[in-house]
């Protein structure tokens, strides 16, 4: 079993993660790591904090010798440079919660007068530190080759389809687009979307894609609720700040169809069972079923608007106005990049569970073995 603590808040000195449970013998260093968190920060629409201050790396605290795990927790720091910046290291309490934040709920649940101790740990930020968890299961997952990507789909209106583009095309598409959308006509049209909205003062969501490929079958199971890897894979996507939905494979178009149209035939390629279609999005029964995962992801707009909405001060008790603090316009792109590592951690997990054991080798040959079944 893989699993992971996250602690640090957005204002603070920085960030940490504990990973427990990773093989020894896996080669991993910063590198690894870093990419994915440039990734994160740098999208079209991120705010001043993301283009000016923070510039994300990690440095490894434990869990490695000589660049090599050693099966002990994998201990990873990250530093908020916005810290330095704040003169002020106890600015006076906040009264006047924000709309479409955990700001009110937070405040009431936690009984606190300054609603600053919610905003601190709600803060998307705490995702930055989780892109670099979602980085090391990549890493382990890129052993048995196992790849996945995030995309990009639709930022407010405007919308990319996908006709067809292989695993390679997408994956060298969005590292040309500013918006990580495959497709560089789409892409002009979303960044024009979020400069629009900048300028009315506004902000907005978007649709996303996680891609999985050479995912082998039998990950997850359908023998208990809680081990189906579709149940697991909606948790740790809609723990993602901002987003509210998600689908897997076609899920939202099969709803509007006959069963005979919406499952996938079963035929034999290179003499093993395979689909002539993928709508379920690789699995069924809550079981990987030997094609890539494909998840949907659906955000809303960032609350934090430069033209507030009504809200009240919880100490005088008066109508008001939300405060406005320095926000990002949209944060679609980041989200596919944190989609991408929550998947990978889930898939990770799932992988560590069926194939396990103490060091990568043990798994290679658990792995191996796995294949030889004549069934896959
Ligand atoms: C965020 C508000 C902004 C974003 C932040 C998330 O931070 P601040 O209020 O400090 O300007 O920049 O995102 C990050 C710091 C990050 O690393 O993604 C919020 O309210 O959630």
């Amino acid at each position: 079993m893989l699993r992971f603590l996250t602690a640090g808040e957005s204002h603070g000195p920085g960030l940490t993660a504990i990973i427990e449970g990773l093989p020894a013998g896996l080669p991993l260093t910063v590198d690894d790591i870093n990419p994915m968190l440039q990734r994160r920060q740098r999208s079209y629409g991120r705010g001043t904090r993301m283009k000016r201050i923070e510039k994300d790396r990690v440095i490894i605290t434990g869990g490695i010798r000589n660049g090599i795990t050693i099966g002990s927790p994998l201990s990873l720091w990250m530093e908020n440079k916005d810290w330095q910046n704040r003169k002020d290291k106890n600015p006076p309490p906040k009264h006047v919660p924000r709309p479409g934040h955990a700001d009110l709920a937070g405040a009431i649940k936690y009984r606190f007068d300054d609603l600053q101790n919610v905003i601190e740990r709600a803060s998307a930020r705490e995702t930055a530190i989780r892109t670099a968890v979602g980085a090391v299961a990549k890493r382990l997952l890129a052993e048995f080759n196992l790849q996945i990507v995030g995309l990009v789909l639709s930022i407010g209106r405007q919308t990319w389809t996908d006709a067809g583009l292989s695993f390679d095309e997408i994956r060298d598409g969005i590292k040309a687009s500013p918006v990580y959308c495959p497709d560089p006509d789409a892409s002009k049209s979303m960044c024009k979307e979020i400069d629009d909205a900048k300028e009315a003062g506004d902000t907005l969501g978007g649709v996303f894609e996680v891609r999985a490929a050479n995912v082998p079958p039998g990950l997850g199971s359908y023998v208990h609720w809680d081990r189906k890897l579709d149940g697991l894979l909606a948790r740790a996507i809609l723990s993602i700040p901002s987003v509210k939905g998600m689908e897997l494979g076609s899920a939202i178009a099969n709803a509007a169809m006959t069963g005979s149209h919406v499952h996938d035939s079963i035929m034999l390629r290179e003499g093993k069972p395979a689909r002539s279609s993928n709508r379920a999005g690789g699995l069924e029964g809550g079981v990987t079923n030997g094609e890539p995962i494909v998840i949907r992801g659906f955000a809303k707009p960032i609350s934090s608007l430069r033209r507030p909405l009504p809200s009240v001060n919880l100490s005088t008790r008066a109508a008001t106005k939300a405060p406005y603090v320095r926000s990002d316009v949209c944060v679609v792109p980041a989200i596919s990049v944190i989609a991408e590592g929550m998947v990978a951690w889930v898939i990770a997990d799932c992988f560590i569970e069926k194939f396990g054991g103490d060091s990568l080798a043990e798994i290679k040959a658990n792995f191996d073995q796995y294949h030889r079944y004549p069934a896959d």
